[in-house]
């Protein structure tokens, strides 16, 4: 199914406009396609005519719909929001506007619609938001970028930044699930992806302690002798964090997002441990895990050993400076065939070596769409 990236600008001028926003953002998700970037919003008076001030905000979709259906379904959004229309002249003001602004690239001169928006390069309360989310965008007639065609706004002063953010509906398709946990090789980026969740989601964080462990940086610079000992602690450390979770039902009814998983313990041991030594971890392993809480979703990151040490240097962890793509590959592999197995348990596989999720608010509403397009 060919998919289009379409740009749109929503804007509302009666009632409650961050109520019409949201509806219009909620409607967009069920009948047209996911919703892939938000800019902020802007509160500025009417253009070419008088009336109460309007919020402003573009977003890009993915869709599956030809530009003509698309335009079909904005204006039910419209009438469903509580837009009515009358036949005179002008504009006036209105519950929910949604328009098209561009749809790939493609120029449309049809009776009924006309992409890209013939005045969108004349619209600061559209050129503005627009550059938050696509500045290197082409406009296919004028040929410039959107950043370009903004040079000419000499300043926004009409425009007022709001606090007030929507949501972007792409996570409903996580809130079902309590207990989330992140998994994938070091400096995959499950630290960063949780915490965006967690907050997405508003759910309760849990962050491996990996800095209090002592042997830590002992046993990368002496793995033979203190294997047995990292592993040990981990462990502890990890089903105490979760024990403390699930002893306290209000933190678990409203969710979790943690950036581990338990098993990844046993992954690990798997690695580092002589065979004698992880005959003993594995038994004292599944004693002291059988009664932990299990996630309900497990995303696993998965990601190329150039891009894992590319960001284990950004981090600079002094004690990671040791790893070398020899060992991730083996830890890569484990979790492959650990996970593999485990598909009883709803886990996610995401490759996200195309994907930077941290810097990109794209490529992290990408990271969300591929994972819901895997639970259906
Ligand atoms: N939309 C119009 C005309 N004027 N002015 C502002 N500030 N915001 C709008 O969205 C807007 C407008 C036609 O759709
Ligand atoms: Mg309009
Ligand atoms: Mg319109």
């Amino acid at each position: 199914m060919k998919m289009s990236l379409a740009y749109l600008s929503l804007g509302t001028n009666v009632g409650n406009k961050i109520k019409n926003l949201q509806l219009a953002l909620d409607e967009i998700d069920l009948r047209i396609g996911n919703v892939i970037s938000i800019s902020s919003l802007y509160e500025n008076p009417p253009v070419g005519f008088d009336g109460d001030m309007f919020y402003n905000c573009c977003i890009s979709i993915k869709t599956k719909l030809n530009p003509k259906s698309l335009l079909d379904e904005l204006l039910k959004i419209e009438i469903k929001g509580g837009r009515s229309r009358d036949n005179k002249e002008g504009y006036k003001s209105r519950t929910i506007d949604l328009d098209i602004l561009f749809y790939g690239n493609q120029i449309i001169n049809s009776e009924g619609l006309k992409v890209p928006h013939p005045k969108l390069h004349e619209r600061d309360f559209v050129i503005k938001p627009l550059t938050e989310i696509a500045q290197s965008k082409i406009h296919p007639i004028i040929k410039k970028t959107v950043l370009e065609i903004g040079k000419k706004f000499k300043n926004f002063d009409s425009l007022k930044k709001i606090n007030e953010k929507l949501n972007n509906p792409i996570f409903n398709c996580l809130k079902k699930f309590n207990n989330i946990a992140v998994e994938g090789n070091i400096g995959v980026g499950k630290t960063s992806l949780s915490k965006k969740l967690s907050n997405d989601l508003n759910k309760n964080l849990i962050l491996e302690n990996f800095q209090k462990n002592p042997f830590l940086e002992k046993f990368y610079n002496n793995p033979n002798d203190y294997a047995l000992n990292l592993e040990l602690t981990f462990l502890v450390d990890r089903c105490r964090e979760l024990n403390h979770y699930k002893n306290q039902f209000d933190l678990f009814k409203s969710g979790i997002v943690s950036d581990y998983h338990i098993k990844k313990s046993l992954i690990f041991a798997g690695i580092t441990l002589n065979e004698v030594d992880y005959n003993l971890y594995r038994n004292i392993y599944f004693f002291m895990t059988k009664d932990l809480l299990k996630p309900d979703l497990i995303i696993y990151l998965m990601q190329n050993s150039q891009n894992l040490i590319s960001n284990i240097k950004k981090r600079g962890r002094f004690f990671e400076k040791q790893i070398d793509a020899l060992y991730l590959n083996k830890i890569s592999e484990a979790y492959k065939k650990t996970f593999n197995s485990m598909s009883n348990q709803n886990v996610v596989f995401v490759d996200i070596s195309e994907l930077d999720f941290v810097e990109k608010d794209s490529n992290y509403s990408s990271l969300i769409e591929i994972i819901k397009n895997k639970l259906v």
